[in-house]
């Protein structure tokens, strides 16, 4: 480190432990958290009007893993890869699977995929079509075999089924036909996988959709039993929705699985982890770091076992960058969390001092953890910046042989 990094270090050190904060347990915590990135969010998308085509993008999934190992070796922190079938269907999982240990990483979800095929125009699991429904299900179950395959414990279902004109669909028929769908899945896990059910409010359908929320996801797990969870996409929520709220309860009943975090400003952006409101992540991971201190186990254990994803679309940004720019907010939002006293915001909550409870959280946001984040990295030999080191290392220039019109969705 540079004497000017030394200085800065020495100086948080000593006015963290004035607040009483245990900065081995916080440095342990901070090398320990992993966020998988999706296999997507290396290719080419875009919005409905229009994909544009990057030049250097994976052509295969081998390449989407290629990249992503160089996220892991520059940030530490995202040895998992998420894969979406078709997008990376591949003719031999085995050799998926070898690929990515070979470059140092494990294959994590599996996100089937039931909105891009003609015969789901009208919905997957949910059309009046038995036939299409049937269909539908043996996808699921042809991606909890590719789980097998993979080594993967986690199956990460979202389902674009919804409709756009009142009375088109039959809802209540449809939440069956979803339940069963769900159920039939359900019995194919085996007893180390689970079940990760996403809910969003609206789109591609604009009238309804059938997992609209996280009571319906809530509801849906809860009847399939414990190894189905809730899955907290952070794009997914009408505007000013309270999501460290849902955090919380999902967290208190044991059900919370896992995160696709993303920034939005309107809708489903799919943006870079904590461009838009880094308070919010911040609050989030309050709620965890707080249900890690609770005294029932089941709500500790729950906190402990979250799957932490990316789900980001890049359309103008340049795919790697944004990935190691997400984790970077993520570690930084993770590690302003890990300075809350939480002694003290006990005390303020049991004499109902409104303000000085609401200040112990924003005191904690609002300390600079650059210092504590370069020690982590360097402690670990990891760069201390790693956008830098990515701008640096040449990887971009030599990925531009694979030319333009690389794989995408
Ligand atoms: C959806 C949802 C899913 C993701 C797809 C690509 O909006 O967030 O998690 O797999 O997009
Ligand atoms: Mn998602
Ligand atoms: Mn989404």
């Amino acid at each position: 480190m540079s004497q000017w990094s030394d200085r800065a270090y020495a100086l948080f050190e000593e006015q963290q432990r004035d607040r009483g904060i245990d900065l081995a347990w916080v440095k342990e915590k901070l090398t320990g958290l992993q966020i998988e990135t999706p296999s997507w969010g290396y290719g080419d998308s875009g919005t409905r009007f229009k994909v544009f085509q990057k030049v250097g993008v994976p052509r295969n999934p081998y390449e989407k893993f290629d990249d992503a190992a160089v996220v892991h070796r520059l940030t530490g922190a995202c040895e998992a890869v998420a894969i979406h079938i078709p997008w990376d269907k591949v003719s031999d999982y085995q050799k998926l699977k070898s690929y990515a240990e070979s470059v140092g990483l494990k294959i994590g979800a599996v996100n089937p995929n039931l909105f891009q095929d003609d015969d789901y125009m009208l919905g997957s699991v949910t059309n009046a079509n038995p036939s299409i429904r049937r269909k539908a299900v043996e996808h699921l179950l042809e991606c909890v075999d590719i789980m097998r395959q993979v080594g993967s414990n986690a199956l990460s279902l979202w389902f674009a089924d919804g409709t756009n004109y009142p009375g088109q669909g039959h809802l209540r028929r449809r939440k069956r036909w979803l339940q069963e769908a769900l159920e039939e899945t359900y019995r194919a896990l085996s007893p180390d996988m689970k079940m990760l059910i996403e809910y969003k409010f609206f789109e591609p359908g604009f009238y309804h959709t059938d997992v609209a929320d996280w009571g319906m996801s809530f509801q849906a797990a809860q009847k399939l039993g414990p190894q189905a969870e809730v899955l907290v996409d952070t794009g997914h929520h009408a505007l000013g929705t309270n999501v460290e709220h849902i955090v919380s309860y999902l967290l208190d009943e044991g059900k919370l699985g896992g995160f696709h975090f993303n920034s939005r400003k309107y809708a489903d952006d799919d943006l870079i982890v904590g461009s838009s409101n880094p308070y919010e992540l911040f609050l989030i991971f309050y709620q965890i770091l707080d249900a890690h201190l609770d005294e029932d186990v089941k709500v500790r254990e729950t906190a402990e076992n979250i799957a932490y994803m990316i789900d980001q679309s890049h359309a103008i940004e340049p795919k790697i960058p944004a990935m190691i720019r997400s984790i970077c907010n993520i570690q930084t939002q993770y590690a302003k969390a890990l300075l809350i006293n939480h002694a003290e915001l006990k005390e303020k909550q049991e004499n109902n001092d409104v303000l000085g409870a609401e200040n112990v959280l924003r005191t904690a946001f609002e300390i600079d953890v650059t210092p504590l984040l370069l020690a982590v990295r360097e402690e670990r030999g990891l760069p201390p910046d790693p956008m830098r080191a990515f701008l640096e290392s040449g990887y971009q220039e030599r990925i531009a042989q694979r030319g333009v019109g690389g794989s995408s969705w």
